[in-house]
């Protein structure tokens, strides 16, 4: 703000109508804002570069300028600032102090204003214009030069009205939530299962979620689907049939479909808005795996599948939610039985068993029920950015315990031998996988 100036003193007060300024023909605004800010909506707002917002608000400081103390000069500086930006004014009001001199000012325009405040003795002058919608106030910029003839020109410039983005916030654990700013929504939609909802993220590209919680993500899908199919098909060796219960996305069976002595996929899913939204929304998960020949893909209820189906498998993958809502059955004993009975000899079952720093409750409960059945029970471990809360746990049961010591070189050759292409998973990871934090094993007990 300007130095208090004088009380008392009425000084020159300079009103003019904003008829005179007009071009004759020219529309006069009747009480809305004009055509010339009118933005793509009805209220004005800019959207450009992905932003939107009200319009561009410029702070101008004028140093070494001249005129500063001449309501004519400062009234002209004004009229022609107005007429450059193709704004329309409506009212323009100069105050000058004639004791100390220095000028008060502000055009009101349709797009908002032009205020200016002079200090002459100092030569300087600081100037404000906002202007809505498409208005661009830099218009105004030489006008003020030509009119103040300053020694040099300070602009800061500040958008106004950005309308705050819109954050997706995951409260899957208890006291910690994590944000991800959403920057176009595809799909909402309450299926017979769950709630769906599939939108856009800068950071983790194409988000699926179910019932609040984040399932996956464009970005690192990849670190959970390699992981939970890669270990059991390359440890087993021979696998000719599996089942998925769950994975309603694709990315596990597109895993799974890489090796090409795979016989048969059956995939078993509840819900099938999962399954057509995400092959609508998220193809690059599925990559056309369920048009492979091989998928075989039934809409289910995943625990009457394995408990009524005579077929056997050689692997079964959990790729499920977590133990709330549809998923929960998938994580109780009976299913862990029955798909026990729907491995066939040397089989492996492998499930989704969440974030064990989080979950901890989650690893203990299936370990306990996955040692009382198999004879190798153990978990292992990937670490998906998106999945909060460091290592994520895979539950691994085989009535075989051979099937997690195969050595690295064994691993290696078969992998060589599938010519398959990951981006997380080696034969050296694999392995390690196995190891576990002291935590995730005190964990289990
Ligand atoms: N299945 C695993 C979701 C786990 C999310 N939980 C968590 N962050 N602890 C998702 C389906 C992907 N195919």
């Amino acid at each position: 703000m300007a130095p208090p100036k004088p009380a008392g003193n009425p000084g020159v007060v300079v009103g003019l109508e904003p008829s005179e300024d007009r071009p004759s023909g020219a529309p006069r605004p009747a009480g809305r804002r004009p055509s010339k800010a009118e933005g793509k909506g009805d209220d004005y707002f800019v959207e450009k570069d992905g932003l939107s917002y009200a319009g561009t608000h410029l702070l101008i400081d004028l140093w070494g300028a001249k005129g500063l103390d001449d309501a004519e000069v400062v009234e002209t500086a004004l009229k022609r600032s107005v007429a450059a930006c193709d704004a329309t004014l409506l009212n323009l009001h100069l105050h000058r102090f004639s004791d100390q001199g220095g000028i008060s000012g502000v055009a009101v325009i349709a797009e908002s204003h032009i205020g200016i405040h002079t200090w002459p003795e100092r030569g300087y002058a600081a100037i404000d214009i906002f202007m809505c919608g498409a208005c661009d106030p830099y218009r105004a910029i030489p006008e003020l030069r030509r009119s103040f003839a300053p020694r040099s020109i300070q602009i800061s410039e500040q958008k106004r009205g950005l309308a705050s983005p819109e954050w997706f916030l995951e409260r899957l654990h208890t006291g910690y939530r994590q944000g991800f700013e959403v920057t176009r929504t595809l799909h909402r939609q309450k299926t017979e299962f769950q709630e769906l909802v599939i939108f856009d993220t800068p950071t983790f590209g194409r988000v699926l979620v179910l019932d609040g919680v984040l399932q996956t993500t464009e970005a690192d899908e990849y670190f959970y689907h390699e992981m939970l199919a890669h270990p059991p098909l390359l440890a087993h060796g021979a696998v000719g049939d599996v089942l998925i219960i769950g994975g309603g996305d694709g990315g596990t069976l597109r895993e799974v479909l890489k090796h090409r002595n795979i016989r048969r996929v059956t995939i078993v899913e509840i819900d099938a808005d999962v399954v057509e939204n995400c092959r609508r929304y998220l193809p690059s998960i599925s990559k056309g795996a369920f048009e492979d020949r091989r998928t075989e893909l039934v809409f289910a209820d995943g625990v009457a599948f394995v408990a009524e189906t005579k077929d056997k498998f050689d692997l079964i993958i959990v790729d499920s939610t977590d133990p709330t809502g549809p998923g929960e059955a998938l994580f109780e004993e009976r299913f862990y039985a029955d798909c026990k009975a729907g491995l066939k000899e040397k089989g492996i079952l492998v499930t989704q068993n969440g974030v064990p720093f989080l979950q901890g409750a989650e690893l203990a409960t299936s370990y306990r029920r996955l040692k009382s059945l198999f004879a190798d029970a153990t978990f292992y471990l990937t670490a998906v950015p998106s999945y909060v809360g460091g290592f994520m746990a895979l539950g691994w049961a085989s009535t075989e315990a051979a099937n997690r010591r195969v050595p690295l070189e064994t691993l290696e050759t078969r992998f060589a031998e599938a010519a398959i292409e990951t981006r997380y998973y080696t034969p050296a990871v694999h392995l390690a996988a196995f190891a576990l934090p002291r935590y995730i094993m005190d964990g289990m007990e």
